[in-house]
């Protein structure tokens, strides 16, 4: 998660040259330049567009910027029935057409190396930065209005949820292979709360791809609601760190492929420990079918890429170590 960003020198000189974060991701040829930076360095097995999930509100004309050391900010930010009402569905072509041709000229670049994967955020997750107006992660404003104006914040979660699966379908049509749904936020609900305002809507999105690509579904901090995740007919789950793959893999491995799910945090450890810690997540996953090695969440800016390279390489090497021996297997 995050391959690309400001743990690599090159994305900053990018970033740098473009002026800002947002014209990065509105120029497809800067765009694609940085997706295709940590296949440079690492022997990744996919790239990812770079992009963010907050493309979509601001194509509904909400005034994204991001503010250096505080993160996203809108200067409109939703807060009354009538915002909410003035809002439109963007036009995957016209309003965010940038992305799909970024994709296609990813794709060209790529020319079938690794498979390319498109992303959206979850409605929820988008919706607590449209209505608490950047990264705020207290949540008081969006969860009052979900507790005393159910009906408005699903009103606003079926736009989003509307949009992100035209948004997704564009990005399949431009050649994205696989999409992924990100749920960064469903984690700080109560059960109830979680199906009805996150989960329900995920599953609108996936619905919607129908089978087009696989989709993968990732909700930080969901890992009591696995089987239920598992349900919404995505291809695979995403698992952040704090569930335990080998159990995970137990209870709903067989419906579907897991992605994840190392510490991010282990990167900053020397590269002695960070092979161990990755060797035993491949070995808890066991010889099963169906295990995408990824990070539990985003590389974060201090990390040294030469940890990242570690931790490539181990994986590919301990992979192929188990797919010789089946007898290293944990029921
Ligand atoms: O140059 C910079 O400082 C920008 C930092 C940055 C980056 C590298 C932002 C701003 N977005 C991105 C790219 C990004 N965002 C990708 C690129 C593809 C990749 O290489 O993996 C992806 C998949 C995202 C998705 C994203 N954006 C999420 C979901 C995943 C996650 O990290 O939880 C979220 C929550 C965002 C919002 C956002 N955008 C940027 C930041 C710093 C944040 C998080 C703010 C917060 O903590 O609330």
């Amino acid at each position: 998660m995050r391959q690309a960003g400001r743990y690599l020198p090159e994305y900053r000189a990018s970033r740098e040259r473009a002026g800002d974060f947002l014209t990065l991701c509105k120029t497809p040829e800067l765009a694609c330049e940085v997706s295709l930076q940590p296949l440079a360095r690492f022997p990744l097995d996919a790239a990812i567009v770079f992009s963010d999930i907050l493309t979509i509100p601001d194509a509904m004309g909400l005034g994204l910027s991001l503010v250096e050391g505080v993160g996203p900010r809108f200067a409109k930010p939703i807060r009354t029935s009538e915002d909410v009402r003035c809002l439109g569905e963007p036009d995957p072509e016209s309003d965010l057409g940038y992305v799909g041709d970024a994709i296609r000229l990813i794709k060209r670049e790529l020319n079938d190396s690794v498979p390319l994967i498109g992303f959206c955020g979850s409605p929820w997750t988008v919706a607590t930065y449209m209505i608490e107006g950047g990264s705020k992660h207290d949540f008081t404003l969006i969860k009052q209005m979900l507790y005393s104006e159910p009906a408005l914040l699903h009103q606003l979660l079926a736009l989003l949820a509307r949009s992100s699966s035209s948004y997704l379908l564009a990005q399949i049509e431009a050649g994205a292979d696989a999409v992924m749904i990100f749920d960064t936020w469903g984690g700080v609900l109560s059960t109830p709360a979680y199906h009805a305002f996150s989960l329900h809507y995920i599953k609108q999105i996936v619905t919607a791809v129908n089978g087009a690509v696989p989709t993968i579904a990732f909700t930080k901090g969901g890992g009591q609601w696995l089987d239920s995740i598992a349900d919404i007919g995505c291809s695979a789950v995403g698992l952040d760190w704090t569930t335990d793959i080998a159990k995970a893999r137990s209870r709903i491995g067989a419906r579907v492929a897991l992605q994840g799910n190392m510490d991010p945090a282990i990167l900053r450890a020397d590269p002695v420990t960070i092979a161990a810690e990755a060797t035993a997540i491949v070995e808890a996953f066991g010889t099963h079918p169906g295990h995408v090695f990824n990070l539990g969440h985003g590389i974060t800016p201090d990390i040294d890429p030469d940890n990242v390279a570690v931790l490539v390489d181990t994986v590919h090497s301990c992979s192929a170590t188990i797919l010789a021996s089946p007898k290293i297997d944990n029921e």
